[in-house]
């Protein structure tokens, strides 16, 4: 077998539980059981510039193999163009794009970084797996200095529609370098058909099913929906976490439900939407006062991108302003925590909630929405209600779909799951637990290498 070498921009410290973010838990499950290289950055942001050569940690089977970027990379490519740019791009939000001309070349110089630091450390068989939107670039960067390896590309956010995507300058530059790699890799078939339409309408490039022919090249496309490794994530959440019991008991005693969501701060999430559609609940179907609450845990991220503070304000605003209007002296309806939690209190909190509320307004596919369902036992299973503008909504079609945007919808599908007979729940459950079990996280790691080392047909 040859050996895997994984980019991305940062690496995950693969020890550390605490850890919050997608990609990191993805990349995290699935390189740990095959071993290999995974290059990214420190996290540092000096002054000066450093050699190429990446600083590289043993851990268990695998080698970690940073480099630090400058203040002025961190501003451009990381602050700039790929999260003030890109993200809000990928996710629709042309509203909240702030492009500048200099973000756009601190994003081609840090590629050019990190093809730079890749070459100081790749063998001849060697394959190389890159990930997400800040490193569109690389395979071009690469194959300019003379890497032959064989290169896949996934990107775990949206990948827009072209009207959208024509709203960033050198948009068919991107699109074109994205044809570099050998295989192209997406969350959902919605994805995969808006690259599709790009490369065919814009580029003119021949497709004959997932291939994409482009002069002599043959690229394949794919939707590999990412998985989680659901047994660990399901013992974990088994595991007795003393103060969520003792909360749980009382909470019993009381027959009070709970709503659960976990979310990173980001106004993709759906977050004040999320609160509002909570107290439209609290209207609409008074009965529900005093018997339950939402428990909502915000992580904090990129806070020195502008929109987030923006976000956090609103949510601050709102959670005090429902308890305002609800709260009694013995009763919290929102119980909203901007913080990190470890991921086994995380899976515990879940277990014990009668409804996993995942209400994204756009997300590449959305993790949490599985470990809810993993979280989950089959005696007396939670309900999921989840957006009908996740990637997940996709495979996880015994959820309660909902409209993000419309929280009358979403207050309904709350009643429904608080209500609804323990026959249903277990029925919605077994099928959506099979279905996490037949694409997690080994099948989504096995599923892309075949197709990069084999150039294996994609799975449909
Ligand atoms: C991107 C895409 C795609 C959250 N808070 C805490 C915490 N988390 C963990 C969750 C979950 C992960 O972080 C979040 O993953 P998501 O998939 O929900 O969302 P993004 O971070 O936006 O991830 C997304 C993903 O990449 C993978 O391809 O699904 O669409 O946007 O695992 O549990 N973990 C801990 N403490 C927290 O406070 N320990």
């Amino acid at each position: 077998m040859s050996r895997l070498v994984i980019v991305s921009n940062r690496v995950a410290d693969l020890t550390n539980t605490a850890q919050a973010g997608g990609l990191a838990v993805g990349v995290g499950d699935s390189l740990r059981q095959r071993g290999g290289v995974w290059l990214g950055w420190d996290g540092q942001r000096l002054k000066y510039e450093e050699p190429p050569e990446p600083r590289i940690r043993k851990m268990g089977p695998v080698s970690l193999a940073t480099i630090p970027l400058t203040q002025q990379d961190y501003d451009e490519y990381y602050l700039g163009f790929s999260n003030s740019v890109l993200w809000p791009l990928f996710h629709y939000r042309l509203d909240l794009v702030d492009y500048k001309s200099e973000f756009l070349e601190g994003y081609r110089r840090v590629n050019g970084k990190f093809a730079d630091a890749l070459m100081t450390i790749l063998q001849p068989d060697d394959v190389i797996w890159i990930h997400d939107y800040h490193l569109i670039p690389l395979a071009s960067e690469l194959r300019r200095r003379g890497c032959t390896q064989r290169m896949g590309f996934f990107l775990h956010i949206p990948f827009p529609p072209p009207e959208i995507l024509a709203a960033v300058p050198r948009h068919k530059w991107l699109v074109e370098c994205l044809l570099d790699f050998d295989v192209i890799g997406f969350q959902t078939n919605t994805d995969l058909g808006n690259l599709q339409h790009y490369v065919a309408d814009q580029l003119g490039c021949e497709m004959s099913g997932n291939v994409i022919r482009t002069g002599e090249r043959e690229v394949i496309s794919g939707c590999f929906p990412i998985g989680i490794d659901v047994d660990a994530f399901s013992q974990m959440a088994q595991r007795p976490n003393e103060e969520v019991q003792i909360e749980t008991h009382r909470r019993r005693v009381l027959r009070r439900k709970q709503i659960i969501g976990v979310d990173r701060l980001d106004y993709t999430k759906g977050l004040p939407d999320r609160l509002r559609a909570f107290e439209r609940l609290l209207e609409l179907y008074p009965e529900h006062v005093k018997n339950v609450a939402l428990i909502q845990i915000a992580t904090p991220t990129r806070e020195e991108v502008e929109a987030y503070a923006d976000i956090r304000r609103e949510l601050e605003a709102l959670s005090g302003a429902i308890n305002g209007r609800y709260a009694d002296f013995n009763w919290t309806p929102v119980r909203y925590m901007y913080r990190t939690v470890p991921r086994d209190a995380l899976a515990a909190l879940f277990r014990v909630s009668q409804v996993g509320f995942v209400t994204p307004l756009r997300d590449g596919m959305n993790l949490v929405a599985k470990e809810y369902v993993a979280a989950q036992s089959m005696d007396d299973p939670g309900v999921l209600v989840l957006s009908k503008f996740a990637g997940a909504a996709e495979e996880l079609r015994e959820a309660l779909i909902v409209n993000p945007y419309d929280s009358d919808d979403m207050a309904r599908a709350l009643n429904r799951a608080l209500t609804m007979s323990l026959e249903e729940r277990q029925e919605r459950q077994q099928a959506l637990i099979d279905r996490i079990r037949e694409k997690d996280a080994n099948w989504w790691l096995k599923s892309f290498m075949d197709a990069l080392e084999n150039r294996n047909p994609v799975p449909a």
